[in-house]
């Protein structure tokens, strides 16, 4: 389903002005459920979902995180926006329509009512990969401060909890006690194996506060695996001016995405789900080689590039690949990455590797969108986990030295000194590493990334030998 837009000719109007023209004649009924609505939420799964053939039955109500300000933007705009596709060549616009209700996370009510609702079916999730509250060792950090005061809120039963494992659980206690039945659970955050760290967190966090709601999520939830990929940077003002003239009307909260987006899910949806294979969706039985891929290469190198072109002085995506310092680490990345993509199980699925890097190289370089470095490098301490571990895990166990995939790591830790405040769920434990010195810091910097590389001698000298190599200037963001 496309929606036609006015003229460029048409004079400026606000989009809710256009809203009556622009929304089919009747809104989709709410049968998919959101966390986390931001720019990349609506760049991808909303648009996938106004792109299936079966949209007019599919209406998402969409809750965000921490601030209500999108959700207050959006409703102001009838829940319509301006996807702006921004190729090296232009750009095209497209208003995305399938949000139907745009609600302030705290609003713990209406997201149990919908929860609870039988027409729902389907739940995403884009709450960041910090926000599930793994520990290094994969199972839920109940001793994190604000999953301690969530787990009091749930025990008391009265207040809201803030934190969406918090809140989702309670939503889906809700749903049980309605008796609405299973649906299906659809992580969408960068992390492998996603459903089942989902699961994990979920019924780890249901299991300390009521063993009986736990066991119902198990038996009851199915928990999908996606592999989600679209560039999606920050708006700005210039990009508001741009819908302006491009479209003629005046949209408050537009987003701007690259051409490119791909989608490949695993699992089941016992409720139903939209028909999103009409926008290129792909479902899959095994969906790792998948995901390792797009991990490894596509976010391995975000990570690297964001920690080296921040120290070598560069602010975007765009700007830091076009230093050969930069690319050359990226290809040496890719080059151990590539060496264990290829004999990972299920390596018969065509995983294409040079076609991939090189349409990466591409998509990297389209200096039209400014993917800004310290956007990307936040969370580093859980991002390391799923982009540079695994491969340098695979390194050592091949019997090579994973210099590659230590020097991501390096650059962390050396930008992890240089930059003013660190924005990590760990920052408390990364200052307090910075504040020791030599072979010391890097184990305990290591150790909050992965307690088994810190155990390693080996790795724990190769790190800090690695440490410098993109210079210490200081960072400022
Ligand atoms: C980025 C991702 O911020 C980050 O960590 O690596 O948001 C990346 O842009 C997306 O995964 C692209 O699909």
């Amino acid at each position: 389903m496309s929606t036609e837009l006015p003229s460029a000719a048409t004079s400026a109007v606000d989009l809710p002005q256009l809203s009556r023209s622009l929304r089919p004649a009747a809104k989709p009924p709410v049968r998919i459920v959101h966390l986390g609505l931001g720019a990349f939420h609506r760049s991808h799964q909303a648009w996938y979902t106004h792109q299936a053939g079966d949209a007019a039955d599919w209406g998402i109500a969409a809750f965000t995180g921490r601030r209500p300000d999108a959700a207050l933007a959006l409703a102001e705009q009838d829940g319509l926006y301006t996807v702006v596709e921004r190729a090296d060549g232009g750009d095209s616009f497209t208003v995305v329509s399938s949000i139907v209700e745009a609600v302030d996370g705290a609003d713990m009510q209406r997201l149990a009512e919908l929860i609870a609702a039988p027409a729902t079916a389907v739940v995403t999730l884009t709450i960041t990969e910090a926000a599930y509250r793994l520990g290094a060792d994969g199972k839920l950090d109940r001793t994190a401060a604000d999953v301690v005061a969530d787990l009091a809120l749930l025990e008391a039963g009265n207040g809201t909890p803030t934190t969406p494992l918090g809140r989702l659980v309670l939503a889906l206690a809700a749903r049980r006690t309605a008796g609405s039945g299973p649906l299906a659970v659809v992580c969408c955050d960068n992390l492998s194996n996603n459903g089942t760290v989902a699961h994990n967190a979920l019924v780890g966090m249901a299991g300390a506060w009521d063993e009986s709601v736990a066991e119902w999520i198990d038996a009851t939830i199915s928990f999908v695996s996606t592999s989600v990929d679209r560039i999606t940077p920050r708006t700005t003002e210039a990009d508001l001016a741009a819908v302006e003239a491009g479209c003629g009307y005046r949209d408050n909260f537009p987003v701007v995405a690259e051409p490119f987006t791909n989608w490949v899910l695993s699992g089941d949806f016992p409720a139903g789900r939209p028909h999103w294979e009409d926008a290129g969706a792909v479902f899959v039985d095994v969906i790792e080689p998948y995901e390792n891929r797009k991990l490894w290469l596509l976010n391995g190198a975000h990570s690297l590039l964001a920690y080296a072109g921040q120290l070598r002085g560069h602010s975007t995506v765009a700007q830091a690949l076009a230093d050969p310092v930069c690319l050359g680490a990226v290809e040496a990345f890719w080059d151990e990455a590539q060496a264990n993509l290829a004999g990972a199980e299920g390596a018969a699925a065509d995983l294409q590797i040079p076609a991939y890097r090189a349409a990466l190289l591409a998509r990297f370089s389209n200096a039209r969108i400014a993917h800004h470095l310290a956007q990307i490098a936040m969370d580093g301490s859980t991002k390391l986990r799923m982009r540079a571990v695994p491969v340098l895990r695979a390194e050592r166990a091949a019997g090579r030295s994973g210099a590659a995939a230590a020097l991501m790591i390096a650059a962390w830790m050396d930008y992890s000194a240089a930059v003013a405040e660190v924005r990590d769920p760990l920052a408390d434990g990364v200052a307090a590493a910075n504040r020791l010195s030599g072979a010391e810091r890097i184990q305990a910097l290591l150790e909050l990334v992965d307690p088994v590389l810190a155990a390693d001698g080996g790795v724990v000298d190769l790190v800090e030998g690695l440490c410098g190599t993109f210079g210490k200037r200081s960072v400022s963001r």
